[in-house]
């Protein structure tokens, strides 16, 4: 029985997601995943949308993954891995060389992400809906009208 372990926050659930926890599913037999908690992450300067809990239920959901436990800090990492008897610990390239010290404890693996989405991304893309920014789009278009008439009378 392999164990794998990863660490993620797991916001706005989304494809880069989904294959890292496929690839995640193709190192072992049991899949743990440590999802940040809101307070975790407020420690990261971020700010999830989805939170804890929801974040928590969507993940222990996905076929293949077999237990889902807090993250609460950085240090947590090596008692996880001895309690949870983790063979493998593994997350996104993204954090490429961050986690070698756990090379004592088990193999430590890097996994390629998926290029074009992230979370930071979903949200800057549903920032333009908001309702203050679409004002905003509807101001330049007026002064950009206006430009346009002056020019038009001008020729
Ligand atoms: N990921 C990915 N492809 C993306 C986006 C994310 O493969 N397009 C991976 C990340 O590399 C990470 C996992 O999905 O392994 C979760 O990503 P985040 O939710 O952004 O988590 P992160 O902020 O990296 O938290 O202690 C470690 C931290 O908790 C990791």
């Amino acid at each position: 029985m392999t164990t794998v372990l990863t660490y993620g926050t797991f916001d706005l659930f989304h494809i880069g997601h989904l294959n890292l926890i496929n690839r995640l599913s193709e190192l072992g037999d049991r899949l743990v995943i440590a999802v940040s908690t809101d307070e975790f992450n407020a420690g990261k300067g971020k700010t999830s949308v989805v939170s804890y809990e929801d974040r928590a239920r969507i993940i222990g959901s996905i076929k293949g993954v077999d237990l889902v436990i807090p993250e609460t800090s950085w240090e947590q990492k090596a008692t996880d891995i001895v309690e949870h008897g983790v063979d493998v610990f593994a997350i996104g390239e993204d954090w490429a060389g961050r986690f070698d010290e756990l090379k004592s404890l088990c193999e430590v693996v890097y996994l390629p992400r998926t290029d074009g989405i992230s979370s930071t991304e979903i949200k800057q893309m549903l920032r333009v809906l908001d309702p203050s920014h679409i004002t905003e789009m509807q101001d330049a278009l007026s002064v950009m009208s206006r430009l346009l008439e002056h020019y038009r009378d001008l020729t």
